[in-house]
């Protein structure tokens, strides 16, 4: 089949491309923009591949999307492309509004246009989506695919939004489509303003660790790699019309997860005697809004699809720990226009 990735130059979509082109014999084009967030390097293991093809394209480019759409006669599109760092949606929620609600918009205009006129009834769009859509919980419950969206930053409003737009062009126009609401990632090639490479970016370099608040909040965390299988199950075997709720089963709180990180680091980088890891520890003023624990019953992909994550939080922690290590060129390529500063406080008065 032919797979169109949007965003697949990102930390989610070049592991589905890796996925799509290492484990499978599909052709794949991936649309990006390259933002901060997109590196064609995280694509080397497999740009030489015939079956790879790369536009370097905005999705807020309504003819444009059209023009590759019609082109390229998608049976699947994977629509990953999005700003998603909760931090940057606070310092400047229009980026979100184009790109994730104005974006989707186009995506799903082109392939409408297209499922119309190519009559493939086997064609199907895949929105790909977050938990924080769901809102925050307290210590109790998990989320489900009933559960009622509430979101509560500019870039879980905007998620919400595209959501809806999705499942309305699916309701309105009969376009096929299907949505997965995942929990966070982690693992190799993650952009580091996201909490675990931050963390380990910063523990290589002996700066301070800053975590937000007194560190309790709660995340779910999964392997990237076990996200693009699920992916993968979802656009070949899921229901048009479903949503899957996707989660890792792996609730850890951010102070656990950064000593876990620093413990890693002491037998992975043992640094100078006098001095460990966890010291690099600083409580930091909390991000506004702070949704405070995200956790998911993954009962119907498991149920119907027959999907359950192969990591554990344990291995998977200590496999990106090492992978970060070793591809500190990688690290660098990134970074070199990311300064490092906190986002997400303008807000606060
Ligand atoms: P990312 O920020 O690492 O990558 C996003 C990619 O989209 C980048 O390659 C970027 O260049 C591209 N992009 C941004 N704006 C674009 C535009 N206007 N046109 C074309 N390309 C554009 O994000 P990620 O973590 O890989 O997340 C991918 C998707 O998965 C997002 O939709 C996100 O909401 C969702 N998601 C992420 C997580 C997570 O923990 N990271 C969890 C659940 C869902
Ligand atoms: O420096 C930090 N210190 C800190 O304590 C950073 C960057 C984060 N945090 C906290 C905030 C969160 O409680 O760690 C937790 C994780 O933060 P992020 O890595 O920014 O992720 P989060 O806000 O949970 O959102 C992520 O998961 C859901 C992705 O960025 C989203 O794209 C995805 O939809």
């Amino acid at each position: 089949m032919k797979f169109l990735v949007t965003g697949g130059a990102g930390f989610i979509g070049s592991a589905v491309i890796r996925f799509l082109i290492n484990e499978t014999d599909h052709q794949v084009l991936n649309i990006d923009k390259l933002t901060y967030a997109g590196h064609l390097e995280s694509l080397t293991p497999i740009s030489d591949s015939d079956r790879y093809q790369f536009v370097h394209g905005d999705i807020c480019d309504a003819a444009l999307m059209q023009q590759i759409v019609d082109e390229f006669k998608p049976d699947r599109i994977m629509h990953l492309a999005a700003e998603s760092h909760v931090d940057r949606s606070v310092d400047a929620p229009g980026e979100f509004i184009e790109t994730n609600i104005i974006g989707t918009f186009n995506l799903l205009n082109a392939a409408r246009k297209h499922f119309e006129d190519s009559g493939n009834q086997d064609f199907l769009f895949h929105h790909i989506s977050t938990d924080e859509v769901f809102g925050s919980l307290g210590d109790e419950g998990f989320f489900t695919e009933e559960t009622r969206y509430d979101p509560r930053s500019p870039y879980s409003a905007s998620k919400a939004s595209s959501d809806h737009l999705v499942r309305a062009w699916g309701e309105t126009y009969g376009l096929p489509i299907v949505v997965t609401n995942c929990s966070n990632n982690y693992g190799h090639y993650q952009f580091p303003e996201k909490l675990i490479p931050l963390m380990i970016m910063n523990t290589y370099n002996q700066k301070s660790l800053p975590v937000y608040g007194d560190g309790s909040n709660v995340r779910d965390w999964l392997h990237v790699d076990d996200h693009a299988r699920a992916l993968y199950l979802v656009v070949t075997e899921g229901k048009p019309g479903e949503t899957y709720n996707i989660g890792g089963k792996n609730e850890k709180t951010n102070l656990d997860v950064v000593q876990t990180i620093c413990d890693l680091m002491e037998s992975f980088n043992p640094p100078a005697r006098d001095f460990a890891y966890r010291d690099l520890i600083t409580h930091v003023t909390d991000r506004p809004g702070h949704d405070f624990r995200y956790a998911i019953d993954t009962s119907k992909i498991e149920r119907e699809l027959g999907w359950q994550p192969q990591e554990t939080f344990e291995s998977g922690i200590e496999k990106t720990v090492e992978w970060y290590l070793s591809n500190q060129a990688w690290c660098e390529a990134v970074s070199k226009d990311y300064s490092q500063e906190r986002l997400g406080l303008k807000t606060v008065k």
